[in-house]
This record gives C-alpha cells, sequence and structure tokens, in this order.
C-alpha cells in the first residue's frame, strides 16, 4: 500500500477547500474561519491553517491530500505544509483575473523549491465568462510541460480527473513508488 501527500494550493478563493472536500472519504479537518479584513465582501470564511482530507485510490494507493491557506498573512503555513508533497495542484479561479496573476507567484514560490510534478486546476469552469484552460495557461505564462485541466471543484468526478492527471505525471517521476514513512 502506497500513501502518499499531495498539496493543494492557489489564491485566495480559488476553491482549494471546496475541492478536497469534494473527494475526501473522510470528514474534513478544516480550519475556516470568519473572514474580518476587506475580503469577507467576497467570502464569509476562509482557511486559515490548512484542510485535510483522504482518498483512496484503489487497494494499492491512498492519497493524503493537504490544502494551504489562501490569504497571504497566513503564508506561514506554505513551508510546512509542503514537506513530503510528491505532487501540487495550483487551482485557479479561471472567472477572476486577479485570481490567475495572484498564481504566477505561487508557482514561482513552490516549484523551484519542491520540484516535483504539478497540475493546473483551471476551477469555476461552470461560471460565465471563465477562461479556458488554455487561456489561464497563456496568463500563467507557463509552457506546456505543464499540464493544465478543467475543474469544477464542487463536482467529484471533475477534482477526481484533476488527480488522476496529476497521479499520472507523479508516476512518471517515479517519487511515488515507495510508501511514504512520514505523511507530516
Ligand atoms: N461556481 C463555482 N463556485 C465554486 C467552485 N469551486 C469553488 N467555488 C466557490 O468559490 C468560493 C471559494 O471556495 P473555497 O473552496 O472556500 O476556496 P478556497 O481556495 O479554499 O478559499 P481560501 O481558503 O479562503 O483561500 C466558495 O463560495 C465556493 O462555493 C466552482 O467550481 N464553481
Ligand atoms: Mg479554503
Amino acid at each position: 500500500m502506497k500513501r502518499v501527500k499531495i498539496l493543494v494550493t492557489g489564491p485566495f478563493s480559488s476553491g482549494k477547500t471546496s475541492l478536497i472536500k469534494s473527494v475526501s472519504e473522510i470528514p474534513v479537518v478544516s480550519t475556516e474561519k470568519a473572514v474580518t479584513d476587506e475580503t469577507r465582501v467576497i467570502k464569509n470564511q476562509t482557511t486559515v491553517a490548512l484542510d485535510f482530507g483522504r482518498l483512496t485510490i484503489d487497494d494499492d494507493l491512498v492519497l493524503y491530500i493537504f490544502g494551504t491557506p489562501g490569504q497571504e498573512r497566513f503564508s506561514y503555513m506554505w513551508d510546512v505544509l509542503s514537506v513530503g508533497a510528491v505532487g501540487m495542484v495550483l487551482i485557479v479561479d479561471s472567472a477572476d483575473y486577479k485570481s490567475i496573476i495572484e498564481a504566477r507567484r505561487y508557482l514561482a514560490f513552490f516549484l523551484p523549491k519542491l520540484q516535483i510534478p504539478c497540475v493546473i486546476a483551471a476551477n469555476k469552469q461552470d461560471m460565465t465568462g471563465s477562461l479556458s484552460p488554455e487561456q489561464v495557461g497563456q496568463m500563467l505564462g507557463i509552457d506546456d510541460t505543464v499540464e493544465i485541466v478543467p475543474c469544477m471543484a464542487k463536482d467529484r468526478e471533475s477534482v477526481k480527473n484533476v488527480l488522476i492527471k496529476l497521479f499520472e505525471l507523479v508516476e512518471r517521476t517515479g517519487l511515488a513508488q515507495e510508501d511514504q514513512d512520514a505523511i507530516v
């Protein structure tokens, strides 16, 4: 049985908590608190430390999924949460230009440091005016070595598709061949 750690990160309100809640087979450990700053016009609650969920893929593979907070003031958690991750989902709100621009900073922070496969989830594809995965990729300025997958984070099948794409990349790296002794 392989147990591997996956990191889910992305800008404020991009859909990290929704994504993990959609697929986790255990009640998600969430740290959502009332928003107290000016962003409360966007949403009432925000992740302040982490989200944690688990998804069994098959008899051989269990994913432990860790989500980061999306607000800058809680970014001290990013390093802690990323230790030992074998793959990363960067989720962006495809209907929000600011989210996509902000996502560049996440790529620059995590990718050189972690050197692990990354899939970009172009979320909120159900919203009118959302950019296509190709357009999101252009705005992020990434080359075609990074996979961009359409996503609706509240839809379980859509999220599973994102995770399967990521895992295909992870398997090619061989990073997930051994069980991880310590997930956190
Ligand atoms: N229409 C639509 N709304 C979505 C989708 N995914 C998430 N949302 C909504 O977007 C808002 C933010 O979702 P969250 O899952 O809280 O986002 P987050 O990235 O965890 O937010 P922070 O932890 O505050 O950074 C919520 O109102 C969700 O219901 C989607 O695919 N489509
Ligand atoms: Mg959250």
